[in-house]
């Protein structure tokens, strides 16, 4: 099975001087909680809080550094609800509720409520 990568926030991270989650990424792995079939399919790729974003950077360019991204395996078909954008030849979703249209396309989650 070809994997999607997924590029997230690790957990706790210093900024503004404090210690902070990203509620998006939390958003992202309370899905993966729920349903955590999902994980066989994706291989997780944790980002630090800093630009620029290296890994991200190399596959999609500088300004697609957002986080949760998740970007679809080759030849993967994306399904008609997501919202898929592409660069450097990628496809790719950048928002938490649209990854998890996507979960429930191609892994057969629930959709979540109000889309
Ligand atoms: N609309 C996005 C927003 C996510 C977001 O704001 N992520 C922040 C971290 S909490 C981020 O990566 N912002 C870009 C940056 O920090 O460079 C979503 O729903 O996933």
């Amino acid at each position: 099975m070809n994997r999607d990568i997924i590029f997230l926030l690790a957990p706790g991270f210093e900024d503004n001087g404090r210690r902070e989650y990203c509620p998006e990424c939390a958003e992202v792995w309370g899905v993966l909680n729920y349903f955590p079939a999902i994980l066989h399919g994706l291989d997780i790729r944790y980002q630090p809080i800093s630009r620029p974003r290296a890994e991200m950077v190399g596959m999609l360019g500088a300004d697609h550094q957002n986080c949760p991204t998740l970007v679809l395996a080759e030849g993967v078909e994306a399904g008609a609800s997501a919202a898929v954008k592409t660069a450097n030849g990628q496809r790719f979703i950048d928002n938490a509720r649209d990854i998890g249209k996507y979960f429930a396309h191609r892994y057969g989650a629930p959709v979540p409520r109000g889309s």
